[in-house]
């Protein structure tokens, strides 16, 4: 006998019998002879020891979004037993991104990996490069890339004034990552549009590098604008964030005597949901003033943009103590609706008018030597839209936006 170490021949039953080490994989030689003491015969055969089949499994997770961490785990069993295998290496991957983890008892494997390629379709796999003892083995599961959440916010000009009869605005947009603890690198660049509710485009701009703690502001020029009031929407295009998108008011307006306009944004006491507005009264010698109202309201993911050009009364009035402040009183009726899908952007005409009476304060900021509350601005409205936003004598600070009433 040759027999390679652990085999041997029982003295008792005469059965050859040998269980392989994992080192000892590969092709034995053995000769096994057999003899009464005068005569031998030999038999010579070959045992081949193979590793052993391993089976890998990738469990979880399938998604996630981009620029968040996910812990990939997997497990590794030997395929015979279906036992898992502890203390061996496996590569867990998403993509192009690469983990590496040891099995623990089980045969369990994890590791944590970012999410830094662009949303989309993925593979994610699990594999064990085998060993001495060990085939190896690997597996996949699709994977899909979400993007990641963000915020875009219209942060102005609301109210530009202007000595002409037209002006171009600067628009800007805020674009925000979600605060998650865990920030991708793909803002800069992020595309912003402004468009007008029939959907035609006002300007587009992007993000400017570099960007700083998830936020970055996008502003682009209009052309000249007429006088007027205008709501937008602002959209955000990404293959890594995803926004909905927001509405705004802009308004391009003289502020001669006895005018008042303004625009901005306040925050809803009732449900603290933000409303834009912006509206532009010039007071005619004959008849009602000229000019408009536009107030928007959001409901869920959904903002109604009331506009109307029919406007009633204006009246004026300041304080005669410092820091003068002036406050105005506007009514319009025959208010159409349109309402803007934040998720899609997508906007429709809704049926029915409203009306409005519209209460703002001129704080005359800015003052270089009284403090000087901001301006501020309440709206009531009835009819198809019935909502209000504060009182005459409860007026909302704005948080965006000038009021000026000269
Ligand atoms: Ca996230
Ligand atoms: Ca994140």
């Amino acid at each position: 006998m040759n027999p390679p170490a652990s085999a041997g021949v029982d003295p008792v039953s005469g059965v050859f019998a040998w269980t392989p080490s994992s080192g000892q994989v590969g092709s034995f030689t053995i000769t096994a002879r057999v003899s009464d003491g005068h005569v031998a015969v030999d038999r010579t055969f070959t045992v081949t020891v193979q590793r052993r089949a391993t089976t890998a499994a990738y469990v979880a997770p399938v998604t996630g979004q981009y620029s968040d961490p996910v812990t990939l785990t997997a497990v590794l069993t030997d395929t015979t037993t279906l036992g898992g295998i502890p203390s061996l290496p496996m590569t867990l991957k998403v993509g192009g991104v690469t983990g590496s983890a040891t099995t623990g008892a089980g045969g369990t494997a994890s590791a944590l990996v970012w999410l830094t390629e662009p949303a989309g379709a993925k593979t994610a796999s699990a594999s064990f490069a085998g060993n001495a003892a060990y085939l190896p083995s690997t597996d996949s599961k699709a994977f899909t890339v979400t993007k990641e959440d963000a915020v875009v916010r219209f942060t102005g000009r609301s109210l530009t004034l202007t000595t002409g009869t037209t002006s171009p605005v600067v628009l800007t947009a805020t674009v925000t990552e979600a605060a998650d603890g865990t920030l991708g690198n793909a803002l800069a660049g992020v595309p912003v549009t402004f468009r007008n509710l029939d959907g035609s485009v006002l300007c587009t701009a992007t993000v400017p590098s570099p960007v700083a703690a998830g936020t970055g502001t996008a502003s682009c020029t209009t052309a000249a604008l007429p006088l007027g009031s205008r709501a937008l929407v602002v959209t955000m295009s990404s293959p890594t964030y995803v926004a909905r998108a927001d509405v705004g008011v802009v308004v391009v307006a003289q502020a001669a005597a006895g005018t008042a306009s303004g625009g901005g944004r306040v925050t809803d006491p009732g449900d603290s949901s933000k409303a834009d507005f912006g509206f532009r009264a010039v007071p005619q010698r004959k008849g009602a003033p000229l000019g408009e109202v536009v107030q928007v309201y959001r409901t869920g993911t959904t903002a109604s943009v009331l506009r109307s050009a029919t406007l009633g009364a204006l009246t004026t009035s300041c304080s005669t103590t410092k820091p003068r402040a002036c406050t105005a009183t506007l009514t319009a009726s025959a208010m159409t609706q349109t309402t803007v899908d934040l998720t899609s952007g997508a906007t429709a005409s809704v049926a029915g008018t409203s009306a409005a009476t519209v209460w703002a304060t001129d704080a005359a900021e800015p003052s270089t030597t009284l403090p000087v509350p901001p301006d501020r601005y309440a709206v009531a409205t009835t009819g198809a839209v019935p909502r209000s936003l504060g009182s005459s004598g409860s007026q909302q600070l704005l948080e965006l936006g000038n009021v000026r009433i000269p």
